[in-house]
């Protein structure tokens, strides 16, 4: 048995035939995290997709932004937008299939031995392993729910910025919606940031060294010394007292990182429908990093 996990597919079918072949991957034996964002940007949504629900008990996959934008597409919540590149689905005989599946997908997973948790984006510095577990059923139990429709119209919106437990409503959804799907840079406090569009590994935040350099080590904001590209802010799993720092968390979503591995965090978006690479790292066995590049 291997247990490897592979970053955003975004609709790269043939690439991840390939990266599935290239790591020998056999389903009655094997077992597959996706990080999420199945569809959108690459040319074949609709077969990756079908490709992973074939896939049945031998892959988990999380929700991530694209596939909840589909969600609220399909809901005519929000129009079809410019680029979007899920016609196929949309217009597919099984597109309603292949969409409910998607809609009862988790926002994030967790091993038995909980020591590593599959999200897309990133978890809040307050929550504690189970807290990311808790809040990401309050989402996929509305998801499932009589209120998806009213869920899909909730969805899109940037505030509230910050956690509190007193949340309630669509604003608490949303929030946990976009800390497990869209969050990158935060303010110390764990406040999120969807203004700043500084590429980390430019030297700003040093964050390509895997974190064994961090300046003090305590992720003050700004000890990268480059406050005027990123006012100040943090990569989330940067943010000090990190409540999930003694877990491994697994994330995508965040192709300009590339594969990052630091923090006790492994980022494993790199890019491949910007040119960059589908990656698999196996989770496992320690090291084990396979690429298909564009
Ligand atoms: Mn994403």
């Amino acid at each position: 048995m291997a247990h490897y996990a592979i970053g955003d597919v975004h609709g790269c079918c043939g690439a991840l035939q390939k990266l599935l072949r290239r790591i020998h991957f056999h389903p009655a034996r094997d077992r597959l995290w996706f990080t999420g964002d199945l569809v959108n940007r690459g040319p074949r949504s609709a077969d990756t997709v079908r490709l992973v629900m074939d896939l049945g008990d031998a892959a988990d996959c999380v929700l991530g932004n694209h596939d909840f934008h589909l969600l609220a597409v399909t809901e005519g919540a929000i129009s079809r937008q410019p680029l979007d590149t899920f016609d196929d689905i949309l217009s597919a005989a099984d597109g309603d299939a292949i969409t409910d599946w998607l809609r009862r997908r988790p926002l994030a997973v967790t091993n038995a031995a909980a020591d590593t948790i599959l999200v897309h984006a990133g978890v809040h510095r307050d929550w504690s392993a189970a807290d990311v577990m808790r809040h990401a059923l309050e989402v996929e139990t509305a998801l499932r729910g009589g209120g998806f429709q009213a869920l899909m119209h909730n969805l899109y919106g940037n505030d509230p910025v910050q956690w509190r437990e007193n949340l309630s409503g669509f604003a608490r959804l949303r929030l946990i919606i976009n800390i497990l799907t869209r969050m990158r840079y935060c303010t110390a406090d764990g406040a999120m940031d969807f203004t700043c569009k500084a590429a980390p590994g430019n030297g700003d935040l040093g964050v390509r060294n895997g974190g064994g350099d961090s300046g003090n080590g305590d992720g003050t904001p700004g000890n990268g010394g480059t406050d005027n590209e990123t006012g100040g802010l943090v990569p989330w799993f940067r943010t000090p007292g990190r409540r999930t720092r003694d877990r491994r968390v697994v994330f995508g979503h965040w192709a300009s990182l590339g594969l990052y591995r630091g923090d006790n965090v492994l980022g494993i978006d790199t890019g491949y429908c910007w040119d960059g690479a589908l990656t698999a790292v196996r989770l496992d066995a320690p090291g084990e990093v396979v690429q298909v590049e564009a």
